[in-house]
């Protein structure tokens, strides 16, 4: 395994005393302004795909070559309104196609954002309008879906969040906290002669050993003590899982991959976040002075960021947040219950990778063995099969509920990535899970067996696939259809 070191000791002690931010100071916001009136029109966001040297982690580091949207590290907090229309004018002005992918979003099937299944990608110096209309409100992201394993660890991703018609927190209380794993090479630049590593892609991923929390090292966010907040956190890792106790940020949860929770939930043990998950955090601190934020890493924990706590001498405090009530989530009211005992059944389960039991995958018809699993870069597989395959995993009829039993036959985690719906994670190792919460996204740990539940009600060709981007590349995907 690949040592985790995340930054040398001594940078930890130099660089403690990194920059402060403020919820506003985050990275720039774009808002879908409404022009007023008695018809709203959806105000058009410009969003492009450039190359650009940015320094990872702040002013005092060296820069390197990243990828970003808009020039910025994450790209722009995209905001809009739950039922309310997005529309994004999207540019590609790298040197490849690309597409864009609104992580978790419920959207039509041709806004998606999968190159080769949803889309075409767009080629270098072209345009593609994205458009649509969230069902939800809640925590969400965008990145890069064409050579997703290349683009996002060199920065295409950005923050998208969905407000409620009526928002619970003001701007003031409601922080984004973007995580982002980087391998960088001993001068602490981007290391991009690795990218495509058979060594990663085979193991746990690209893992980086340089982490930034929005584009900068260790931040520090004022806050004011007895004022409930709410922190999104989204793991944009390309393949590291972060684990972190919220018991220990005096925190409890309230939302999960975009979908509140019916009541915050107060978790005293780790949580193991995979990469595109998100979790909303309820945060409030009744004593001032730092409150640091850790993952709880196997050798050591690591501070990533930290909140600075302070009184609030203005009389002008938010009145939504300083009051003793818990600030509640209003449930976003459209997912459709699974019929779990009528559900049609569909077993997946995940093969291959090193230190397999795996003798051979079929890929394009071929029988992968030996040498060809690293000659073709293929290490990975459902049901046995590397690599997307020509029939679906799965096709339904729209309103159909379906079962799926996973089962990670690998030596390693994976986080498993549905497209155009969230399910239910209904059990794990046979057990009936009491929180069966809502995901897009779920990790699962070698050997382990879960079942998830959903309804298949959104038409179109939609992905499954690995969240470590180097395992997808590597042939761990499939596809699901929901006919018209
Ligand atoms: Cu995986």
């Amino acid at each position: 395994m690949p040592v985790i070191k995340l930054m040398r000791r001594r940078e930890f002690i130099k660089k403690s005393a990194s920059i402060l931010a403020s919820p506003a100071m985050l990275a720039s916001s774009v808002a879908v302004a409404n022009s007023g009136g008695e018809h709203p029109q959806t105000e058009v966001i410009s969003l492009t795909a450039g190359k650009q040297m940015f320094k990872l982690g702040g002013m005092d580091h060296p820069p390197s070559p990243l990828w970003l949207y808009n020039n910025k590290l994450p790209g722009p907090v995209i905001r809009g309104t739950r039922d309310q229309n997005l529309k994004i004018q999207f540019t590609n002005q790298l040197d490849e196609p690309t597409t864009v992918h609104w992580h978790g979003i419920r959207l039509h099937n041709a806004m998606d954002g999968v190159s080769g299944l949803t889309q075409q990608p767009v080629q270098p110096g072209e345009s593609f309008v994205y458009e649509f209309t969230p069902p939800d409100a809640g925590t969400y992201w965008y990145h890069a879906h064409h050579q997703s394993w290349n683009q996002v660890p060199r920065g295409l991703f950005g923050p998208l969040i969905i407000d409620e018609t009526e928002p619970v927190f003001d701007r003031q209380h409601d922080l984004v906290l973007m995580l982002s794993d980087w391998l960088v090479d001993d001068d602490e630049v981007l290391d991009t002669g690795s990218f495509g590593s058979p060594r990663h892609a085979s193991h746990a991923g690209r893992l980086g050993n340089f982490m930034t929390v929005n584009g900068k090292s260790r931040p520090v966010f004022d806050l004011y003590t007895d004022e409930w907040y709410r922190v999104r956190v989204i793991n944009a890792c390309s393949s590291r899982v972060l684990p972190f106790n919220p018991a220990s940020f005096k925190a409890s949860v309230i939302a999960v991959d975009g979908q509140p929770l019916p009541a915050p939930r107060k978790v005293d043990d780790v949580i193991r976040l995979a990469p595109s998950q998100r979790i909303d955090l309820l945060i409030r601190n009744d004593s001032p002075g730092l409150l640091p934020l850790e993952l709880l890493l196997r050798r050591q924990t690591f501070e990533f960021a930290s909140l600075n706590f302070k009184q609030n001498a203005s009389s002008a405090q938010s009145t939504i947040t300083s009051v003793n009530q818990v600030p509640t989530l209003p449930v976003n009211n459209k997912l459709t219950e699974p019929d779990v005992q009528n559900a049609n059944q569909v077993e997946l389960v995940m093969n291959g990778g090193a230190m397999s039991r795996l003798e051979s995958l079929t890929h394009q018809g071929e029988v992968l063995q030996g040498r060809r699993f690293v000659e073709t870069g293929q290490f990975w597989g459902f049901n046995g099969y590397a690599g997307m395959p020509e029939n679906p995993l799965f096709s339904a009829s729209p309103g159909t509920s379906v079962v799926i039993s996973l089962f990670n036959d690998t030596a390693f985690e994976h986080g498993i990535h549905l497209h155009g719906h969230h399910f239910r994670v209904i059990s794990r190792e046979g057990t009936e899970l009491v929180n069966n919460d809502w995901h897009d996204t779920v990790l699962m740990s070698p050997g382990e067996k879960i079942k998830i539940a959903l309804v298949a009600d959104n038409p179109g060709k939609w992905l499954i696939h690995c969240h470590m981007l180097a395992h997808a590349k590597a042939g761990m995907l499939s596809w699901f259809e929901v006919n018209a």
